[in-house]
């Protein structure tokens, strides 16, 4: 059996009885999250579980980060301490069968994914712990944890663990999504590093999944499979050995250009991505479409690290110093100061709260075929279009190298392994006017005709309207997808995915 039942004692015995009778009976307009939160608050007291009017319940309610996820009024708030809280709190939801939704560092952009409304919302913001341990060469990090939390705390020890790009992301939400960083060409997505996962199931019962004990199936399935089979309480993941504030081991920074020479930096992204066979290059290739004051500005941005010299760097990347740019900041860097990159050279709705909706569509693109092209010139024609509607519309390429799917292999894959051969993540981002919280029909329509145009250039058999197609057989990110996408089903362990869900 793939998760026996043997329940683990975990202390909380004594709560158990009183849910079940806590549960009062009848003659009583209340809904499941409504006894739930009663339930939690006798048990965890007022501190730990919240509801509206509470100070840390409205700076949570109204604190994820897409402004989508600040509108919902979850029944009440959790505000777990440690796992023995989770457990309780998953059992009280479970026996009452209410509604819940679970946040890290809260930036999902799906809308609903980090917030809820008549349910249960479990925020980790008060489990924010990590650690290194140097004789297992791994870190323990809780579900809470952003990213520039863990980085610069682990920074004097000269340790990362392979997270996301930028600061005010949670590790937890992308790690359980896959997790692309800076580090994934040379050591795999982030999720390829898990160690150990101690994981609070639906029903309450706390485990923990290795890649070779019982719960190997459910091991699998986090790597990439996201929330939906339990709920994580600790991360142990292998560290990396990135140097610390002194050693300036890496070379690059970021480069922006306008206008006419977009078209140029695209073409030189599919053709990196076609070509490179060099662990150590790094790179993040964007456009944007925006609002300038009055006028519209269509800009580009390349980041660009190279594990190495400067000489190495500026052959690997020649293609891209060829290109006339605005504005070009590059050197030696640290690790941890590639990771503050982003921030500097991006608007401010890469910080911890976003003030407009924003909405993530993906696709997944095999270079060497013009497919970059193609899909940036419908992009741009879809942002010109649409300009009144939106405030800043974006299209981002991720590559992932050979190397990254070699190292994801050897670590025993992931739940949606792709096949070998380099590819990109896309991503097409549309950030709403300040205010604007609901996707007009007509804009609606506009992306879903974006979406049908990538149908034509991938030469796709699968149409249809939710799904953004891509290059056969690629697997998409969960983490820069919309929710209408049905990410799971463009995996290659989707059928064992089903499996595991079901033994949950
Ligand atoms: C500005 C920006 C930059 C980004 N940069 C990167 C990047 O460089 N690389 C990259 O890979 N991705 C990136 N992302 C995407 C990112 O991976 C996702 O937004 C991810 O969901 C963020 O995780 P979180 O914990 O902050 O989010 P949350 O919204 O808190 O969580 C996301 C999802 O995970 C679930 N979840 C969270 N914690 C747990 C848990 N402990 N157990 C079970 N389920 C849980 C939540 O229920 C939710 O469905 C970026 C996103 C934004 C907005
Ligand atoms: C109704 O349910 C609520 C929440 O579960 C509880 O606080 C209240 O005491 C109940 N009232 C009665 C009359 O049972
Ligand atoms: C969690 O904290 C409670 C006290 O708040 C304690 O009784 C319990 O033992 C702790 N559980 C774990 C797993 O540390
Ligand atoms: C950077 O390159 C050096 C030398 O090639 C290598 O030892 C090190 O592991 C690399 N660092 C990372 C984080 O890949
Ligand atoms: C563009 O910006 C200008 C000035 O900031 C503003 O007046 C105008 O309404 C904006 N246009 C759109 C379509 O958002
Ligand atoms: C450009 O976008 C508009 C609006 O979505 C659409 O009607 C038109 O067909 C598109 N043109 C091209 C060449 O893609
Ligand atoms: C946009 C987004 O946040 N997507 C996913 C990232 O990964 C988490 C964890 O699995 C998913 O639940 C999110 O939906």
């Amino acid at each position: 059996m793939l998760f026996p039942s043997r329940t683990r004692f975990i202390g909380v015995a004594a709560g158990y009885l009183l849910i079940c009778l806590g549960v009062s009976a009848g003659h009583n307009h209340t809904t499941p999250a409504k006894t739930a939160c009663h339930t939690l608050s006798t048990l965890l007291g007022t501190d730990r579980v919240q509801s509206a009017g509470g100070a840390q319940y409205e700076a949570s309610a109204t604190g994820a980060w897409d402004l989508y996820n600040q509108l919902d009024k979850p029944t009440c708030i959790v505000f777990p301490r440690n796992s023995s809280d989770v457990v309780l709190a998953m059992r009280t939801i479970f026996h009452s069968d209410a509604h819940y939704a679970v946040r890290g560092g809260g930036h999902s952009a799906m809308p609903g994914w980090n917030t809820i409304d008549n349910g249960v919302l479990i925020d980790f913001s008060q489990m924010k712990a990590f650690s290194y341990d140097p004789i297992c060469n791994s870190i323990s990090i809780e579900p809470g944890v952003l990213l520039g939390e863990v980085y610069d705390g682990l920074q004097s020890h000269g340790v990362a663990p392979v997270g996301g790009r930028l600061d005010a992301v949670g590790f937890s939400g992308l790690a359980l999504g896959g997790g692309l960083s800076f580090l994934s060409p040379s050591q795999g997505w982030a999720c390829d590093r898990f160690r150990s996962l101690d994981v609070v199931l639906t029903n309450g019962q706390l485990v923990t999944a290795t890649r070779t004990n019982e719960y190997s199936d459910l091991f699998t399935a986090l790597k990439g499979g996201g929330s939906r089979f339990g709920i994580v309480t600790r991360y142990e993941v292998d560290a990396i050995h990135v140097g610390t504030a002194a050693d300036k081991t890496y070379w690059g920074g970021s480069i922006d250009y306008v206008g006419p020479s977009s078209a140029a930096v695209v073409k030189a992204t599919e053709a990196l991505v076609y070509s490179n066979k060099d662990p150590n290059a790094v790179i993040v290739s964007s456009g944007s479409y925006s609002n300038f004051s009055g006028t519209f500005i269509t800009t580009s941005s390349v980041t660009l690290f190279y594990n190495g010299t400067e000489a190495q760097f500026k052959q690997v990347f020649a293609d891209f110093l060829a290109i006339p740019a605005v504005a070009t900041n590059l050197g030696p860097l640290s690790y941890n100061q590639m990771t503050k990159v982003l921030i500097s050279s991006q608007s401010p709705q890469v910080g911890p709260r976003a003030t407009n909706v924003n909405v993530y569509g993906g696709s997944a693109l095999y270079p060497g075929q013009g497919l970059f092209e193609k899909s940036y010139n419908n992009w741009l024609n879809f942002s010109t279009s649409f300009k009144d509607e939106v405030f800043v519309s974006f299209w981002g390429i991720t590559p992932v190298f050979q190397s990254q799917i070699d190292i994801s292999r050897a670590h025993g894959g992931t739940s949606f392994t792709p096949p070998n051969g380099a590819f990109a993540y896309l991503l097409i981002g549309e950030l709403l006017p300040l205010g604007v919280t609901k996707i007009r029909k007509s804009l609606r329509a506009g992306i879903d005709r974006l979406y049908r145009q990538w149908v034509s250039i991938t030469r796709s058999p699968l149409f249809h309207l939710t799904s953004i197609p891509r290059s056969p057989g690629l697997p998409l990110y969960l983490n820069e997808s919309e929710d209408v996408q049905n990410v799971l089903t463009t995996y290659s362990g989707y059928e064992q995915l089903k499996e595991t869900y079901r033994e949950v």
